[in-house]
């Protein structure tokens, strides 16, 4: 046995009462200075947990770790806050290692607490060890061992400084189980709070900043691709500002939806890898093929974002704003301004502002007119399948009905898949800052309905909608038990095709072949939702949708909307165009 830790003096902190207590209730403390209200658990480290009511937090309690990751993840993207989750060693934190990596790849903050063994056992092959430094190496900002109860709040610290600071990222503290247990009053006393983000903010090089600006009022055809930096950043406003008062066309990534009001006279809307026929930017192709500066934003210029990085002209000049240095020129050789994007668009606005716009309010009506006239475009090619009667459904008019109901308060979750695509292309922001939730960092099937329940638990007072393809949701079902032990209300869409649509189709276009792993047997998710004590409803015929909606609605609790769509229904990704999809076969054993 360790000799329990001695106390060594500090004098107590009054604004935290954090020092003088024991290891479990410490660590409670210290997350609790963070303005923690929520911890994704289940049990373990439990003296954490017992000792985390005391201080005003809430154990969220997940049926997987991948799971309660993911409703971490989405906690901190909605809450501006560091999420926190924790996990048992060994198998349990390996379950961890999906939603770390998502959000390493999409820098989402979060501090993953982890169980360790007891430091005396280490590479003795005790119980579930594991060398998790090793396994967390790839998937997190930041990751350490603590080794002294003593330095407790030194380790949260500097774990939510990590999450939070710079581009946000998730942070893992492994926490031996002989330190989480140690009885004796460890050394507090710190007072900081450090859990919202951006932690700090900076401006770029106020010398760029000024070229920038030169660039964008000289330029011919300027254009600026936001993406979910601006969400990270808290800038919409800002960038709102830029857009209207300085006369900028505004695109978006997926990650970077409503980031500006997709119904301003200069927006473009969400552009990249799905402007094919349908596409809500496909008739704004021309704007950007012809732009002469690119104003970059939170932008990672990653290979859907830029249609595998054909859509943005190579002759156009870049300005790339973005707090990691690093990805600003990554793709495109660009004027680097490294920096904050709230602090440092407000701080582009006003250079622009005090200098000449002549050029840029000669320029609006013209750009204002083409952004008018391919949107009517859109409209028109995309209106018949918003209203289709069509059975099975089309996907399409399931965000038709959606998009009626939907105002600018409401948070939309998607899973990966063509989930992201129908919501992206099909529901518009209709605020600067409207969230769009997407697991866009590596698109990985299963992160939609956690992400949901993640969501609601971080803005109770908003209505948050989730679409899944069944597929994904068969990834998490077992966590409709988890929204209604707590009571957390989201009504989810299962767009029902019985298979794997993306990727069947997608091996059609390739290889003119799919394999036999891609068509499931037929599900019922509706029962299964009932199964778990939450409302569950299937819908066949497009005039039942908006009902079913508004159902749930009116019905506390989670609803599971089971929508059977079309098979072949597949959005305007870029690489289907002009291709054609396999007509859906073996059609006897599904149910319509
Ligand atoms: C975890 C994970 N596994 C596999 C994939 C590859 N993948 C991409 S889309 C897709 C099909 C998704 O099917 P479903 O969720 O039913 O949505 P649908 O495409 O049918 O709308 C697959 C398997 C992935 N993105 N993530
Ligand atoms: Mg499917």
């Amino acid at each position: 046995m360790k000799k329990p830790i001695a106390s060594i003096a500090s004098s107590p902190d009054r604004s935290t009462g954090s020092s003088n207590l024991s290891a479990g209730r410490l660590f409670a403390a210290s997350l609790a200075r963070h303005d923690v209200k929520h911890m994704f658990g289940q049990s373990i480290p439990s003296r954490i947990h017992l000792a985390a009511p005391e201080f005003g937090i809430a154990q969220i309690g997940y049926r997987t770790e991948n799971a309660g990751a993911i409703m971490a993840d989405a906690y901190a993207r909605i809450s501006h806050k560091v999420a926190v989750v924790t996990a048992q060693n060994g198998p349990a934190a390996t379950l961890l290692v999906p939603a770390l990596a998502e959000a390493l790849t999409a820098s989402v903050p979060m501090v993953a607490l982890v169980q360790d063994v007891v430091l005396a056992n280490l590479d003795r092959n005790a119980f579930q060890e594991l060398d998790h430094l090793q396994l967390f190496q790839g998937c997190t900002k930041w990751l350490r061992r603590i080794h002294d109860p003593n330095r407790i709040e030194d380790y949260i610290d500097m774990a939510f400084t990590a999450a939070a600071s710079g581009r946000p990222g998730p942070a893992v503290l492994l926490c031996p189980y002989d330190i989480i247990g140690a009885d004796a009053p460890c050394i507090g006393g710190r007072g900081a709070s450090l859990g919202r983000y951006p932690l700090d903010r900076t401006l770029a090089d106020p010398d760029r900043i000024a070229e920038a600006a030169r660039l964008l009022a000289d330029a011919a055809q300027p254009l600026v691709v936001a993406g979910g930096g601006v969400h990270l950043s808290d800038a919409a406003t800002e960038l709102a500002q830029l857009q209207e008062r300085v006369g900028l066309p505004v695109a978006t990534t997926t990650m970077g939806k409503g980031a500006v009001d997709e119904r301003h006279a200069l927006s473009l809307g969400v552009i990249g890898y799905f402007m094919g026929p349908g596409g809500m930017a496909r008739y704004h192709g021309p704007l950007i093929d012809e732009a002469d500066v690119i104003l970059l934003v939170g932008n990672r210029t990653n290979q859907n974002g830029t249609d595998s990085w054909n859509l943005l002209p190579r002759g156009a000049r870049f300005v790339h704003l973005d707090i990691d240095s690093a990805e600003v020129g990554r793709n495109y050789e660009a004027l680097r301004l490294v920096g904050d994007a709230k602090l440092t668009l407000a701080a582009l606005t006003q250079e622009l502002l005090a200098g000449d716009l002549a050029k840029r309010g000669a320029w609006r009506p013209i750009v204002e007119s083409r952004i008018a006239n391919g949107r009517a475009r859109h409209e028109a090619e995309a209106g018949p399948l918003l209203c289709s009667a069509a059975k099975p459904m089309r996907p399409e008019r399931l965000m038709g009905d959606l998009a009626r109901l939907l105002g600018p308060k409401d948070i939309v979750v998607s899973d990966a898949s063509y989930a992201s695509i129908w919501t992206t292309n099909y529901l518009a922001a209709t605020k600067p800052g409207m969230r769009f939730l997407a697991p866009r960092g590596l698109a990985g099937l299963g992160w939609g309905f956690p992400m949901a329940l993640g969501a609601k638990l971080a803005a109770p007072e908003r209505r948050v909608f989730c679409i899944v393809g069944d597929g994904g949701f068969a990834h998490v079902w077992s966590e409709l038990e988890t929204a209604r032990r707590h009571g957390i209300e989201v009504v989810v869409t299962v767009l029902n095709n019985q298979t794997l649509g993306y990727q069947r189709h997608a091996e059609d276009v390739l290889f003119g072949a799919h394999t036999s792993a891609v068509d499931f047997a037929p599900v019922d998710h509706a029962a299964i939702a009932r199964a778990c004590g939450v409302q569950g409803i299937r819908v066949t015929e497009a005039a039942d949708y908006g009902d079913a909606l508004g159902l749930a609605l009116e019905t506390r609790g989670t609803t599971v909307i089971d929508a059977f769509i079309d098979p072949d229904a597949h959005p305007p990704i870029t690489l289907f165009e002009n291709k054609s999809i396999s007509r859906w076969v073996d059609s006897k054993d599904r149910m319509a």
